[in-house]
């Protein structure tokens, strides 16, 4: 029977050792969220790193690795530690993270990491050879994996294969700082289909192919030799039933069903009735305007000083890519921002900022998304945002209010929202 194969840098399960013993923890971040409905609604085999390096793997533990991914219809392809800062920390995050989202002064243009970009690539494509059959259809995902679509056309060139790019792509003139700029476009242009969630990234691809390659474009097809390769929009989504049957489900619950945190949040709901709870959830990254949220609310209280003890900002930014100097620095400066803020504002009865750096179980999510009056999701750019989406889903009661980016994807579906533009100051 036909299947489809997903690839991605992540599995929808990452593995971690502990006293010789395997456990999969779910991953956080949107692709993965998004797309395990997807995979655990049909017949598909999810293939990507574990997370694990091979220098972390001992040789007996493998069967047993085997098995617990196999559990979640995955399948791993193995990186060295080498390879994972070279293709993952290197070229990927430091190199096309911050072009495709407009940070040109942090993108890095190293002929090592792009070598090694292309190797692990190579390794992806061979993975996928190793497991497909020609009816199958092959959907390979986001930045890192660009070249893939090529590599596994020139082996099956009649195999079905889509690419869906997460985060932005970037208007020409900056994707034409890249030293590599036609070869990616190659190896994305191995797909039959190529997916963006928004129109405006759909017409910077269809320039760059244009200008870089001086390939014919009509509409949204790219004519290839004796192909037609199919651009297109595809706003992601989520599982909306998911988000919103969990919400309903929590606003059932008797008091001893309550998490810990939900009775947290509501004694200080009941402690104070009319204050509002502002929220906030990323993955800590300089893309998301974090540093920016936190200032700007600090100039809020301070202009507005009658809102001090009536509001209080959570904000739930969940640790990624430590090893990348930009992320240490952000965090530094977060933790700084949050600390002086706190000890300048915060009363006996109040603190203005909750703060919690680490990825909490879903159930918390639901627990935060249902308590919070406010969303305030301000980046400086996102390929979408599903938090944004989430947030909606999981107000059942129909109150709420959500604060959005314009330079989030998702400000094109939502706009009845309240949008800002987040290098305004005064507007955040
Ligand atoms: C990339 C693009 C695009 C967050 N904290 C926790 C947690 N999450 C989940 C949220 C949401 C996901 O992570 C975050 O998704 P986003 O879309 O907001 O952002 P990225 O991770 O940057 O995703 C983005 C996306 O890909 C999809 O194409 O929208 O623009 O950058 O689903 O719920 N989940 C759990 N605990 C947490 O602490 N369980």
């Amino acid at each position: 029977m036909a299947k489809t194969i997903i690839i991605s840098n992540r599995l929808p399960v990452q593995l971690q050792i502990s006293n010789g013993d395997i456990t999969a923890v779910p991953s956080v971040g949107g692709l993965a969220t998004g797309m395990k409905s997807v995979h655990s609604g049909g017949d598909s085999l999810w293939i990507g790193w574990s997370g694990l390096t091979d220098e972390e793997i001992p040789e007996e533990l493998v069967p047993k690795i085997d098995s617990a991914l196999a559990e979640h219809g995955s399948s791993k392809v193995n990186l060295t530690e080498k390879e994972v800062d070279g293709f993952y920390y290197g070229f990927s995050n430091r190199t096309i993270w911050p072009l495709f989202h407009y940070f040109l002064e942090y993108s890095e243009f190293e002929l090592d990491s792009w070598e090694t970009y292309k190797a692990v690539n190579q390794k992806f494509a061979d993975a996928i050879l190793e497991k497909a059959n020609n009816e199958d259809t092959i959907w390979i995902h986001d930045y890192q994996l660009m070249l893939v679509p090529q590599m596994v056309r020139a082996e099956r060139p009649d195999i079905s294969i889509g690419f869906f790019l997460h985060i932005p792509f970037p208007s020409y003139e900056i994707f034409r700082t890249l030293p590599w700029r036609r070869e990616v476009l190659q190896g994305l242009l191995g797909s039959d289909l190529i997916g963006f969630h928004t129109y405006d990234y759909e017409r910077h691809f269809l320039s760059s192919v244009r200008r870089l390659l001086g390939l014919e474009v009509s509409f949204n097809d790219i004519y290839l030799d004796d192909r037609v390769i199919k651009v297109d929009s595809f706003p992601m989504g989520i599982d909306y039933k998911k988000f919103s049957d969990a919400a309903k489900e929590h606003s059932q619950r008797t008091e001893d069903q309550k998490s810990e945190l939900q009775k947290r949040l509501d004694t200080h709901k009941k402690s104070a009735p009319d204050a509002k709870f502002f929220l906030s959830i990323d993955r800590l990254d300089y893309t998301k305007g974090i540093a920016k949220r936190l200032n700007a609310f600090e100039y809020f209280l301070k202009k507005y000083p009658q809102y001090k003890e009536k509001v209080r900002l959570i904000i739930l930014a969940v640790p990624s890519r430590s090893n990348v100097p930009q992320y240490q620095l952000l965090k530094r400066e977060v933790d700084e921002l949050v600390g002086r803020i706190n000890g300048e504002l915060s009363t006996v009865s109040w603190t203005p900022i909750w703060y919690f750096y680490r990825s909490m179980p879903f159930e918390n999510l639901i627990d935060l998304y249902t308590s919070s009056d406010i969303a305030w999701l301000t980046p400086i750019r996102d390929g979408m945002n599903l938090v944004a989406k989430e947030y909606i889903a999981t107000r059942t009661d129909k109150t709420g209010v959500l604060i959005l980016s314009e330079m989030a994807g998702s400000a094109n579906e939502m706009n009845e929202s309240l949008l800002i533009n987040p290098n305004n100051f005064e507007q955040i």
